[in-house]
């Protein structure tokens, strides 16, 4: 079996455990007493996603996440698929936190869940593909295509939607989005340069600890921004009942 090679990739995997428990717990924490049933919808869904990616870090940092796939032309590439089972997840937990907020539509959330769920799964299929390296760019271009256009609807339909929300409701939104747009950008950047693409310009360790910056800024560091704004989006609709904060 493949395992995470000493020193800086096996550090990050081990960090990424460490920070996303953490993270997990903090939310937990920090949710306890809340009992609004509308914030409760948004820790409910923000505890999953910190501990979803603590599962697959540790899975990826005890060497049970890794794969070895070999690939025409490119020699064994060492793959890390618990990744995309995290994101296949976690990712949708997001969006639907950024609708939530928005106030979006049932078809809106739809079409952004999607969307994204097509973009890891083809993402998943490129990294794993074993035809060569065309066809794995090929499979990394179909996932950016899907990501470009999710992206560009989180800024258009679905910030439109929140404009339609309180000052501040709609300015925590937009904070929000601001960071999807940025941080979710890197990750077929970091894809491209890394091994999954053969190219290899980046060394996997570094590869990998770009990742774990990433996903802990995505998942955390969003958590952290959303739940610490929890009065912005108490008992909104028709009833406006505060929970001891
Ligand atoms: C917490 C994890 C997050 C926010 C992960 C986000 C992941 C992406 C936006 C991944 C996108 C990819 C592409 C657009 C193409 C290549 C393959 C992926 C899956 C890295």
């Amino acid at each position: 079996m493949a395992t995470p090679t000493p020193g800086l990739e096996s550090l990050s995997l081990w960090i990424g455990t460490i920070g996303m428990t953490l993270g997990t717990l903090y939310f937990i924490a920090q949710g306890w007493s809340v009992r609004d049933p509308e914030q409760q919808e948004y820790y409910i869904i923000t505890i999953f996603i910190p501990a979803i990616a603590a599962a697959s870090y540790f899975s990826m940092a005890i060497g049970f996440g890794l794969i070895e796939v070999p690939v025409q032309g490119l020699g064994t590439l060492e793959i890390y698929w618990a990744r995309y089972a995290d994101w296949l997840f976690t990712t949708p937990l997001l969006l639907l936190d950024l609708a939530l907020l928005a106030g979006a539509d049932r078809n809106t959330i739809a079409t952004l869940i999607g969307l994204d769920v097509f973009m890891i799964v083809t993402g998943l299929v490129g990294a794993l593909a074993r035809e060569g390296q065309t066809v794995r760019i090929a499979w990394w271009a179909i996932s950016t295509g899907a990501m470009i256009v999710m992206l560009y609807y989180l800024l258009g339909t679905l910030s439109e939607q929140a404009s339609k929300m309180s000052g501040d409701r709609a300015a925590l939104f937009s904070r929000l989005r601001n960071l999807v747009l940025v941080l979710w950008s890197f990750y077929p950047i970091v894809w491209i340069l890394g091994t999954e693409s053969g190219f290899a310009i980046i060394p996997l360790p570094v590869e990998t600890a770009a990742f774990a910056v990433l996903d802990l800024a995505a998942k955390v560091g969003f958590g952290i921004v959303l739940l610490r704004s929890r009065s912005v989006f108490s008992g909104t609709g028709a009833s406006t009942a505060q929970s001891a904060d």
